[in-house]
């Protein structure tokens, strides 16, 4: 039996089928290996021959794999009756119904009866060598304490809570209390301003929200709780904001607000019992809502549901990353952001992993932080961003060098493309050329990682920069996006990025907004989920990543991919972003923002047509840039992606135009003033 049971589909395959499925998947007997060993949640396909003919099946027959797989991994109050009901071109998506469960209850309880005294959680604070471990058990306990006190101040099922914290435990808890109580959380990145915090907190319709007196990261205090006190003014919904203190200092405390944990007042927290009823929660019950900005409009609030989230989530960080039991797991992502939903909270969490808490910067107090918090923590698995990267390739190897990297056994980077040269560090220097590094693609609109270089095969080929294949379950495809949208099916191919087939882990909805979910990301190409982004599809089938498509650049009547022409420069400066501008002749062309490399004495004039001659060499004359711009830093989201949105804009000199700035990491607009007083035209 390999489906629940009363389970009922329309594509559900016959035992029969299955088998003929099974032996036309079988290869030889020879090549045969024991899928279960490798994958035990597949353990019903006793007759698939490998793991490259179990992701075949995983998409083939999607239905059976994922039903087995929920069965599987995650513990149900009441299993699903089907497995999913879902039509793409109408942008509806519903896995595992009938299924009831609680996303604590998969994260926290199951672990704490087997192994109360293993470490979830460990805090590497912003002061370095102050680490926190907490157990499983205490972690349901403070987790079970924040859903009491929710409880008791009226939290209700199907409210939405406004989370605004540093990556803390008690962020953590409160974002599985709100799971206990099948309350929706909304994480809002606290390096968000009162406005944007503001915005978010009226869309998602919260009357409660969570924050801390102030927050600390790379030395600096952050005035959080002063932040929640200016949003909420233009916010009639919030009715209570708990505070917890990270730091000593008392904030004012206002009506509306209550002390969480402070010990030496109110004592909120620990009045609470550290038990907590979980509320028992359909599968499309909603889990969270995660705010993202789109090319166009204010930010959406993507969707997440309970199991399909959770089962996803999980799957991925076991495959991907390798992680096996006993792992520490370290993600350095903020859990504002999806990264650090799925890889720091729910997929590691899922799998009873000792999952890491970042708080600081990659260069404080120094550019060897992330390497000493290798060594300290004995880190298995690295997950980090291509920025961050970069930067501290500026430093030097020597900064990784004195520390003991050995624990690591996988680096991972996420967020953006990432250049050939940092990919090449990373593997080299961070990772003494023995550890994979898994370059993964994905979105908050995904929900977990789609495409990776070892997704089921861990001695699986890599090329550097490329995140090569898709996970279990997923089929992308490219299509053209000129046209008329015909599916691409040849290899060594560009398009538009698509995916063919649902899976547990997609985004439901835009808040409030399903009309816009439905025109940005089933309109484009009906029948296909279109992800934004363009990618490239080798010779031998792997994806390669070109970027936004709206960042793709025609040149004469020549694509190119932005990242393509920052690639070839990268090695010369620091950083680069690149942007296409009208231009009168070739209906595009190209124009290059670099920032040079520390302590590099070179000539503007002698490094652009340098930079030129290499493009002009290693792509082709037409992506050779027109304008090269020199400047100190480039406009960055906070989550670390250059806003060449804004760079497009200071190139059409159309400041009145720059849109949305909420995630702009440079609150004052200094480096815009400064790009826009000194451009080349
Ligand atoms: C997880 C995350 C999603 C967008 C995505 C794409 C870019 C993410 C990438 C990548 C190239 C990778 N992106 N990973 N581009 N290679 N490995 O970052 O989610 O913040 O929603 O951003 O980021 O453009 O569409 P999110």
């Amino acid at each position: 039996m390999w489906l629940p049971c009363g389970c009922t589909s329309k594509y559900v395959a016959s035992s029969f089928a299955r088998r003929i499925l099974a032996s036309h998947l079988h290869v030889s007997g020879r090549s045969r290996c024991n899928v279960a060993a490798f994958m035990p949640e597949a353990a019903g396909f006793e007759g698939v021959s490998g793991r490259a003919a179990l992701r075949e099946l995983s998409v083939s027959n999607s239905e059976s794999f994922w039903a087995a797989v929920a069965r599987h991994r995650l513990s149900w109050s009441i299993p699903f009756h089907t497995v999913q009901d879902c039509d793409l071109s109408r942008g509806k998506i519903k896995w595992f119904e009938g299924g009831k469960l609680n996303v604590s209850v998969n994260c926290l309880d199951r672990h704490v009866h087997t192994c109360p005294e293993r470490v979830a959680l460990i805090w590497e604070r912003d002061e370095r060598g102050s680490e926190m471990k907490y157990t499983y058990r205490e972690l349901l306990e403070m987790t079970c304490r924040v859903g009491n006190l929710l409880r008791r101040h009226g939290v209700k099922r199907g409210d939405c809570v406004t989370i605004y914290m540093p990556t803390c435990p008690l962020a953590v808890a409160s974002m599985l209390a709100c799971a206990r109580i099948g309350a929706a959380h909304n994480v809002v990145f606290a390096g968000f301003s009162a406005d944007a915090l503001a915005e978010r907190i009226r869309d998602a319709q919260s009357s409660t929200v969570i924050t801390v007196n102030q927050g600390v990261r790379g030395g600096k205090v952050i005035e959080l709780k002063k932040t929640v006190d200016t949003a909420v003014e233009s916010c009639p919904t919030v009715k209570q904001v708990f505070v917890a203190m990270r730091t000593d200092n008392p904030v004012t405390m206002t009506a509306r607000d209550i002390a969480m944990e402070e010990v030496r007042e109110q004592k909120e927290m620990l009045k609470e019992d550290v038990v907590c009823e979980p509320a028992v929660m359909n599968s499309e019950d909603v889990l969270f809502l995660l705010y993202t900005s789109g090319s166009t409009g204010k930010p959406k609030g993507l969707v997440h549901t309970q199991a399909g989230y959770l089962l996803y989530a999980a799957l991925t960080h076991r495959y991907v990353f390798s992680y096996h039991d006993g792992d520490v797991f370290g993600c350095v992502a903020d859990i504002g952001w999806i990264t650090g939903h799925s890889y720091v909270v729910y997929g590691p969490l899922a799998n009873g992993a000792t999952t890491v808490l970042f708080e600081s910067t990659p260069i404080y107090p120094d550019p060897g932080r992330y390497w000493d918090m290798v060594e300290r923590l004995k880190i298995n698995q690295f997950y980090g961003a291509p920025t961050a990267i970069r930067l501290l390739l500026k430093y030097g190897d020597q900064w990784v060098n004195k520390y003991d990297r050995s624990t690591l056994k996988t680096l991972g980077s996420v967020g953006e493309p990432i250049n050939t040269e940092a990919w090449e560090w990373y593997h080299r220097v961070v990772g003494d050329g023995r550890c994979p590094v898994v370059d993964t693609w994905w979105q908050t609109e995904t929900g977990g990682i789609c495409i990776a270089p070892r997704p089921s095969d861990p001695d699986a080929e890599i090329v550097p920069g490329m995140a090569m294949r898709p996970f279990f379950g997923i089929k992308p495809v490219l299509i053209d996006t000129e046209v008329s949208g015909e599916l691409l099916t040849s290899n060594n191919t560009s398009g538009a990025l698509c995916m063919a087939q649902p899976w547990p882990g997609m985004a439901r909805t835009i808040h409030n907004n399903h009309q816009r979910f439905i025109e940005t990301y089933f309109q484009p190409y009906p029948g296909y989920f279109f992800t934004g982004d363009g990618a490239y599809r080798s010779e031998e089938g792997y994806y390669q990543i070109t970027g936004r498509l709206d960042d793709v650049i025609n040149v004469s009547g020549h694509r190119i991919g932005t990242a393509e022409i920052e690639d070839v420069v990268c090695p010369a400066v620091a950083e680069s972003a690149v942007i296409g501008y009208t231009h009168s002749i070739k209906g595009q062309g190209v124009y290059a923002f670099v920032v040079l490399k520390k302590g590099i004495d070179v000539k503007e004039a002698d490094l652009s047509r340098q930079l030129n001659g290499m493009v002009s060499e290693k792509i082709a004359k037409y992506a050779s840039p027109d304008f090269i711009q020199f400047a100190q830093r480039l406009p960055k989201t906070r989550s670390g992606k250059i806003m060449r949105r804004v760079l497009r804009k200071v190139v059409e000199s159309d400041l009145e135009g720059l849109g949305d700035l909420s995630t702009l990491d440079d609150p004052s607009h200094k480096c815009i003033k400064y790009l826009q007083s000194c451009f080349c035209f």
